[in-house]
């Protein structure tokens, strides 16, 4: 496969430069490093080492799709997966995106799953849904109730964070940069994709291309355009690349017999209540006897606690009622009310 690389550009004092901020907001991506604390980012490799079948074995073999299937999803149990979820950069680097504070965004993905890098013959097996050589295609569908509004009102940013080095396990994003408001590969509205409409879903690029090109001969060829416009991230652990829910992107073929670790996480806009959140709620994480999800909230920031969609100072579910129920809930894991005296 020939690769058209791009490689990560350095957030200086863990803070988007505004040339990312720019290229994010017109081609749709940006592919940055030095984000997140080295030493945050080796704790999560650790944890997810732990966590997903050594590459090779019989359990490797059976996954491939995208996702943990719940598995590891937030809130975890895993320390280093929520901090890096929650971490100040990322909010503050996603509020940078979307032109809003932290405490107007909201999580509604967070997942940490491997790729598995299998040999030809087992991917031809693995058939129309196999995730290893992906269909082109937008993330908006399974996100989002509604459509992506407008190319200049971004409602949600989506992120991956890299574990592994590309070179050692291959697996690059694939995207199409958006090359300004009369890109003929970025039509509207966003319909020509399996699994849109009353189109089926398929994942893996040769049969769902097969299949588009039955059910929209006249769009053959600009499908095949958006391929030959992609671009392959060179990334290193670490590294994320940012990108949105109306750019064409895809996951591409894994190294034999290799495994990649990656984190998405999405956050949208509160406003923008038609994005779904991915996950079981949060609260469901409740009653565990380690009482995990009680000291989350009780020692995260306000901001933090604000893209869970706890209320925050000022909401009119505050009074004096609920600040001593709160209290008396999360008191004993340290939570201070005290921000939440306010009226
Ligand atoms: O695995 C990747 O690099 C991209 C995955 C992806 O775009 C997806 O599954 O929606
Ligand atoms: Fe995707």
């Amino acid at each position: 496969m020939q690769y058209n690389w791009i490689d990560s550009s350095n957030c200086s004092q863990h803070q988007l430069a505004s040339k990312q901020i720019e290229q994010w907001r017109q081609q749709g991506f940006c592919f940055v490093s030095n984000l997140l604390p080295s030493d945050l980012v080796q704790e999560l490799i650790q944890a997810a080492e732990q966590n997903f079948p050594e590459p090779g074995s019989d359990a490797a073999a059976d996954i491939s799709d995208f996702g943990s299937a719940g598995k590891f999803t937030f809130p975890s149990r895993k320390v280093s997966f929520n901090k890096m979820t929650l971490h100040p950069a990322l909010l503050s680097a996603i509020a940078q995106l979307l032109n809003t504070k932290e405490n107007e965004l909201r999580l509604s993905q967070a997942d940490l799953w491997a790729k598995y890098g299998r040999a030809h013959s087992d991917e031809t097996k693995a058939g129309i849904q196999d995730n290893a050589d992906q269909r082109i295609h937008v993330d908006y569908p399974n996100h989002t109730i509604a459509h992506p509004a407008p190319w200049d009102r971004p409602e949600a940013v989506e992120m991956i964070l890299y574990l592994d080095d590309v070179s050692k396990v291959g697996g690059p994003t694939a995207v199409v940069p958006r090359e300004g408001a009369d890109d003929p590969r970025y039509p509207w509205p966003i319909v020509d994709s399996p699994g849109i409409g009353d189109l089926r879903y398929i994942n893996d690029r040769s049969n769902a291309e097969e299949y588009f090109s039955q059910q929209r001969p006249a769009l053959t060829d600009w499908r095949q355009s958006l391929y030959a416009a992609e671009r392959h991230v060179r990334f290193k652990p670490g590294d994320i690349l940012f990108y949105r829910h109306d750019v064409w992107h895809r996951g591409t073929p894994m190294k034999t017999g290799k495994r990649r670790l990656v984190t998405n996480i999405t956050y949208r806009k509160a406003e923008a209540e038609w994005i779904s959140t991915l996950h079981t709620g949060w609260a469901w994480s409740a009653y565990s006897d380690d009482k995990f999800l009680e000291k989350l909230i009780a020692s995260s920031s306000l901001d933090q606690r604000a893209v869970l969609g706890f209320p925050q100072p000022g909401s009119n579910y505050w009074c004096p009622e609920t600040l001593a129920a709160v209290d008396a809930r999360y008191g004993m894991f340290g939570f201070d009310i005290r921000p939440y005296l306010q009226v």
